[in-house]
Formats: structure tokens, sequence, C-alpha cells
């Protein structure tokens, strides 16, 4: 019981972690924050829609791996865009923070699209791994419509 109830503790302080560390001493330290986690996320989920396209060689265990740094990063970005981000070198556009409940439903979309391409990629099915890619990028996509400079 007392195990239990150090696992859950632990496990309680893992899932807080991210917003408790996500403090920025600047503005630009947190639009770095928030970039640098979109570009690790699309470095690895841009390697497993290589392999659903067939552009990349299918390595299950690549994959697997791929995708669950992909799910992992895609809870990182949201913590930068915190008031007085909207200004700097950035591509977001100034609705993300006027209508920021569609801001947050799509930010919550893709996360969740994420993460069943990592329970599909720890699967090893590719035909999994190609409709969770499709559903994944879709949520990326449209975000970026609305909500990102060209
Ligand atoms: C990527 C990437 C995106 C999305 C989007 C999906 O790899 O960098 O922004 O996928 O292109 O359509």
């Amino acid at each position: 019981m007392k195990t239990l109830t150090a696992c859950l503790l632990a496990a309680t302080a893992l899932t807080m972690a991210v917003p408790a560390l996500a403090q920025f001493s600047k503005p630009e330290n947190a639009i770095k924050y928030r970039q640098s986690a979109m570009f690790m996320m699309a470095q690895d989920f841009g390697r497993v829609a290589g392999m659903a396209s067939g552009r990349i060689p299918f390595d299950a265990k690549v994959a697997a791996d791929s995708a669950a740094v992909a799910e992992l990063m895609s809870k990182l970005p949201w913590a930068g865009f915190g008031p007085g981000t909207d200004l700097g070198k950035t591509k977001a556009r100034p609705e993300i923070w006027t209508n920021k409940a569609k801001f947050d439903d799509y930010a919550r979309k893709m996360q969740a699209e994420m993460g069943q391409l990592a329970v599909a990629a720890k699967s090893g099915n590719l035909d999994s791994i190609k409709l969770a890619v499709k559903a994944t990028g879709a949520a990326c996509e449209s975000c970026h419509d609305d909500f990102q400079e060209n």
C-alpha cells in the first residue's frame, strides 16, 4: 500500500513537473521554448510520417521511440504562450490570445492525436500508424492554418 501511494505521488509529481517548471525569465525565452518543443516534435513526428508515407524505411523500434518523443513534445509548447509572448521573433498570430479557447481546443486535439499515434507506433502496426499520422498531421495543420503566420 505504501508502495502504491509512493508510486501515485511520484506519478502526480511527474505530470505536474511540466507546468511547474514552465516559468520563464523573459518573453523571448518562452518563445524559444515553445519553438524548440515544436521543432523537436516536427523532427520526431516527421520521421514517423516519413515511414508512413514510405519515404523512410519502416523501423518499428525507431517509429515507437520517435512517436513517444513527439507525444512528450506535444505537451510542452503551451506553457510558452503566456501573456506578453505575442511580440518578437514569432509566427504566432494575435488570435492565439484573443481566441484562446479555440487555440486551446486545437492544442488538446493535437495532443490527443499524438497520444493515439504513440499507441499505434508502440503496437508496431504500420496501417494503424498511417491512420494516426494522417489524423495527427490534420490536427497540426488546422491549427497552423488559423493561428500561424505563413
Ligand atoms: C510536420 C510539421 C508540421 C505538420 C504538418 C502536418 O511534420 O512540421 O507542421 O507535420 O505539416 O500537415
